[in-house]
C-alpha cells in the first residue's frame, strides 16, 4: 500500500498551505477539466480542433483576466492564477493557451497600458469571453529576438498605416482583437487591430503534431489603416511586450506543473496494475527509481512556482526569475511525460493515455514565451554581467 499520508502529486502538502479561496478557485477550476475538458480532449486533439464551446464556461468562472482589478474581471491573487493555469494544463495545454493568451497577452497590456476609452471598450467582453484576443509579436524570421521587427507603423496624420507580418499566434484565427506589436518612428508600439480591418487577414497553421486543441495562426498586415485611438498610450519600447510575457510565463511554470502530475497519475495506476516477470511494474527497482525522480522533479517545480508567487504578490518579482522557473519547470514536465509515454510500453503511443498529448503539447511550451536557450541565457546573463544572445 502506498503511504496514505502523502499525496503523490503533492508531496510537501503545497496544497495544505492555500487560503481557503484559493483551495476553493483550485477545486472550481478542477471540477471544470473533469467535467468539460477530459471527457473531449482527445477528440479534440485527434481533430485538431479548439473546444470554443467552453469559452463561455471560463468566463463564467471568473478565468479570463482573472487577475485583473475592475472591468467584469475577478481580482484574483498571483498564488489563484497559477493554480487556474495548473489545473487548466492537467487537462490540456491548449486550454491554458488560450486563457494565457486572453488574459496575460492582451486583457494585462491593455489594463496596463491602454486609455481608458479601450479598457471600457474591450475589457468587460473580453472578461466574458464574449471578444477573444490575440498577441502577436513574433515574426517569421526569428521568434528570439523581437528587437529586430520588420512590422512597422507609419503615422499618417493623427492615424497609422501597419505593413508586415506574424508568426505562430496563439488564437489568431479566431480573435476578435489582435494587439499587434510594431516598430515605429519612435520605437516599439502595441496596436489594437480589430477583426475585419482592411488589409488585415488571419491564415491558420494546420497540420500541427502539437497543441492541436489549440489555434495557432499567421498574422499579415497590408497597409492596414489604424486610429490613434487603438494606439496602446502607455508604452513605448521592447519592455511593453515583454512585460506581458513575463505574466504569462509566471502562469506557464504553474501550468505545466498540471501536465507533469496529469502523466505521473496516469503511470502510477498503469505500473501498479501492470504486471510482468511475475509482479507489478511498480515493483521493480528501477521503475521505483522512475517514478521517484518524476516526483522530486514535480515537488521542485511546485517549490519554484510558489515563491514565484509569493514574490510576485509581494511586487518585488524579477524577470530573470521568471525565466529560471519557465525553463526549470518546462524542462520537469518535458522530462517526465516523455518518461512516462517511456514506461506505459507500447501502450504509450496510443491516444487512449495522456502522456504522449502532454509530451507533443509541451514541445510548443517549452519553445514559446522565450525558448529554452533563450531563458538559459538571461540567467547567465544576470550572473555574469555579459549579454551572449
Ligand atoms: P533587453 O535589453 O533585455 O530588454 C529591452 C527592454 O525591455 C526591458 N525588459 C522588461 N521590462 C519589463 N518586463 C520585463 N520582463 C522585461 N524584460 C526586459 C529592459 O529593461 C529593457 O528596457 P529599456 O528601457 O532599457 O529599453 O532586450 P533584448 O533585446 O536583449 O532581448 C532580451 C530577450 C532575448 C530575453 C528577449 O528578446 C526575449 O525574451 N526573447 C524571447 C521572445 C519571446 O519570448 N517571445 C514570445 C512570443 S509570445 C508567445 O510565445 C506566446 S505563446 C502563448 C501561449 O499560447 O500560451
Ligand atoms: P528562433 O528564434 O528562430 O530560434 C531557433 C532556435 O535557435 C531555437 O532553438 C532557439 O533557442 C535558438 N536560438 C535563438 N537565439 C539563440 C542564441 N543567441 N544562441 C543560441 N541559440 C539561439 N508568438 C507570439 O508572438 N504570439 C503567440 O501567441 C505565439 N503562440 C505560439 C504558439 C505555438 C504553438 C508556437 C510553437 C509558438 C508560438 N509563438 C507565439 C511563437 C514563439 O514565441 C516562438 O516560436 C519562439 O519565441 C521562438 O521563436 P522562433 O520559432 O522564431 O525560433
Amino acid at each position: 500500500m502506498p503511504n496514505p499520508s502523502l499525496d503523490p502529486l503533492d508531496l510537501f502538502a503545497l496544497r495544505e498551505s492555500l487560503t481557503e479561496e484559493e483551495r476553493m478557485v483550485q477545486d472550481s477550476v478542477r471540477r471544470l477539466v473533469n467535467e468539460r475538458v477530459l471527457p473531449i480532449i482527445r477528440e479534440c486533439f485527434e481533430e485538431h480542433r479548439f473546444p470554443r464551446e467552453l469559452v463561455p464556461e471560463l468566463a463564467a468562472l471568473g478565468l479570463l483576466g482573472s487577475s485583473l482589478e475592475g472591468y467584469g474581471c475577478a481580482g484574483l491573487n498571483a498564488l489563484c492564477y497559477g493554480l487556474i493555469c495548473q489545473e487548466l494544463e492537467r487537462g490540456d495545454s491548449g486550454i491554458r493557451s488560450f486563457v494565457s493568451v486572453q488574459s496575460s497577452l492582451c486583457m494585462f497590456p491593455i489594463h496596463a497600458y491602454g486609455s481608458d476609452a479601450q479598457k471600457l471598450q474591450y475589457l468587460p467582453g473580453m472578461a466574458r469571453g464574449e471578444l477573444i484576443g490575440c498577441f502577436g509579436l513574433t515574426e517569421p524570421h526569428g521568434g528570439s529576438d523581437p528587437a529586430n521587427m520588420k512590422t512597422y507603423a507609419r503615422q499618417r496624420g493623427r492615424d497609422w498605416v501597419l505593413n508586415g507580418s506574424k508568426m505562430w499566434i496563439t488564437n489568431g484565427s479566431i480573435a476578435d482583437l489582435a494587439l499587434v506589436w510594431a516598430q515605429t518612428d519612435d520605437g516599439i508600439r502595441g496596436f489594437l487591430l480589430e477583426k475585419g480591418m482592411r488589409g488585415f487577414t488571419a491564415q491558420l497553421i494546420e497540420r500541427k503534431f502539437s497543441l492541436r486543441a489549440s489555434i495557432t495562426s499567421a498574422l499579415f498586415f497590408d497597409d492596414v489603416l489604424v486610429p490613434e485611438q487603438n494606439v496602446l498610450p502607455g508604452v513605448i519600447g521592447l519592455k511593453g511586450p515583454l512585460s506581458c510575457l513575463t505574466q504569462a510565463r509566471y502562469g506557464i511554470a504553474w501550468g505545466v506543473i498540471g501536465a507533469a502530475q496529469a502523466c505521473l497519475e496516469q503511470l502510477l495506476e498503469y505500473s501498479a496494475s501492470r504486471s510482468l516477470f511475475g509482479r507489478s511494474l511498480a515493483h521493480n527497482q528501477a521503475v521505483q527509481v522512475r517514478l521517484a525522480e518524476m516526483a522530486r522533479q514535480i515537488t521542485c517545480a511546485q517549490m519554484l512556482a510558489l515563491q514565484l508567487a509569493r514574490l510576485k504578490e509581494r511586487g518585488t518579482l524579477d524577470p530573470v526569475q521568471v525565466s529560471l522557473a519557465k525553463w526549470n519547470n518546462c524542462r520537469a514536465a518535458l522530462d517526465i511525460a516523455r518518461d512516462c509515454r517511456d514506461l506505459l510500453g507500447g501502450a504509450g503511443i496510443s491516444a487512449e493515455y495522456a502522456p504522449i498529448r502532454h509530451m507533443l503539447n509541451l514541445e510548443s511550451v517549452i519553445t514559446y514565451e522565450g525558448t529554452e536557450t533563450i531563458h538559459q541565457l538571461s540567467v547567465g546573463r544576470a550572473l555574469t554581467g555579459h549579454n551572449a544572445f
